[in-house]
């Protein structure tokens, strides 16, 4: 018997080293991360506080030269996973500070990427040719392949917030960024073209929003495929005016039971988010509202354009106000409360689409009268099953 034992012993070691030496995995013994019984948690409900960030982001203004980091960004660490840039599992977003006068030179990239005006006008992209002009809430995306070049032209600091679907790309392993934009000049002898570093403005300023942004209105007449892939909305620019009269225009409307009043941003030639990866939504909380318990497979970033509230997830208590940011993991029950006296407004992006397109994506909340149901999402729309 015991010699029995110690034979087997001997083998499974036996079959361990062979499996390491041969590159071979033995299932049982990575069983437990494999089948994981649900998404993990590492990453945390965290927020970010204006009040810490506004100074360090004038801090890396009068520290880091513009020529040193070509965009200067403060990037949102998660802080369950690691010290990877990464603010949830899925998206990377940042804080920029560009100074009156700075450029950040021009470049594509297979990441689609997005920037949300937090502070300062005169702040610009040029998309593909468009000069989009910045103003606080504004919405620019710069969609996977989409030249773009930043500037500020006013006399203040500018600061926005950058969401990329990077950490998506980066794990599919697609990342390329190119920066030999076709352009140059003859220098001074005429011998040398030298990269400019910016596009030359081609197209009218803000023509994808002249073309796009009348709602329920479509040119006959305009190319809807523009940059690399075409993959996107062809408007590059949606203002925070028109955002926010939309929501306004609705404030005596019951909205969502899980998010109050809150509309998508989307392609308007069909419908579908500005870009693959990632939903971008805007929503307002009246005074005293408070949203229903929910949870969801797909992560956000929130941004708070004004008014002040809380979001509890899994039973703590989150603060947020202005300018604060605060990120929402997978898979946690939270439910939103304005807590302040006006119209709170609330920014975010989600990797939902994402999670949409692997036929995976599902729901779990409160219904109004307090049960509970079960949600998934086929082609052919939300079933719900009653828990
Ligand atoms: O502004 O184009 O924060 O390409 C990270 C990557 C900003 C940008 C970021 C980028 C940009
Ligand atoms: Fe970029």
């Amino acid at each position: 018997m015991a010699t029995q034992v110690k034979e087997e012993a001997a083998n499974a070691s036996q079959l361990s080293a062979d499996a390491a030496e041969l590159n071979l995995v033995e299932f049982w013994k990575q069983r437990a991360a494999l089948e994981g019984l649900e998404p993990r948690a590492d990453a945390q409900a965290y927020r970010w506080k204006w009040r810490d960030l506004e100074p360090r982001l004038r801090l890396a203004g009068e520290t880091v030269p513009i020529e040193d980091c070509e965009r200067r960004a403060l990037v949102f660490a998660n802080p369950g996973l690691g010290g990877m840039p990464h603010v949830t599992d899925n998206l990377f977003a940042a804080f920029s500070l560009y100074k009156a006068g700075e450029t950040a030179p021009v470049h594509r990239h297979t990441p689609c990427a997005s920037r949300f005006v937090v502070e300062g006008d005169g702040g610009f992209t040029v998309v593909e040719g468009e000069k989009c002009k910045m103003n606080r809430g504004d919405l620019i995306i710069t969609p996977a392949g989409t030249w773009h070049d930043h500037g500020n032209e006013g006399s203040e600091s500018l600061i926005w917030m950058d969401v990329l679907d990077l950490p998506i790309v980066s794990k599919l392993n697609l990342t390329f960024f190119e920066f030999d934009y076709g352009e140059a000049k003859a220098d001074k002898s005429g011998a040398h073209p030298i990269a400019t570093g910016y596009q030359e403005v081609t197209e009218a300023d803000d023509i994808s929003q002249k073309l796009y942004s009348a709602g329920g209105m479509l040119p006959l007449f305009a190319p809807e495929r523009r940059g690399l892939t075409g993959n996107h909305s062809p408007q590059f620019v949606y203002r925070w005016q028109a955002a926010r009269r939309a929501l306004e225009n609705l404030a005596g409307h019951p909205g969502s039971l899980h998010d109050g009043l809150i509309m998508e941003y989307v392609n308007p030639t069909n419908g579908r988010p500005v870009m693959p990866n990632m939903s971008f939504r805007v929503q307002m909380l009246r005074p005293g509202e408070e949203t229903a318990l929910r949870r969801r497979l797909s992560t956000a970033v929130y941004f708070c354009l004004e008014g002040e509230g809380l979001v509890e997830v899994d039973g703590e208590q989150i603060e947020w106000g202005r300018n604060d940011v605060f990120a929402m993991p997978s898979w946690r029950w939270s439910k939103f409360k304005n807590t302040g006296s006006e119209n709170a407004f609330l920014y975010s992006v989600t990797d939902e689409p994402v999670v949409r397109a692997t036929g995976l994506y599902r729901e779990e909340r409160e219904t109004a009268d307090g049960g509970r149901e079960f949600v998934v999402f086929t082609s052919h729309g939300e079933r719900v099953v009653e828990l």
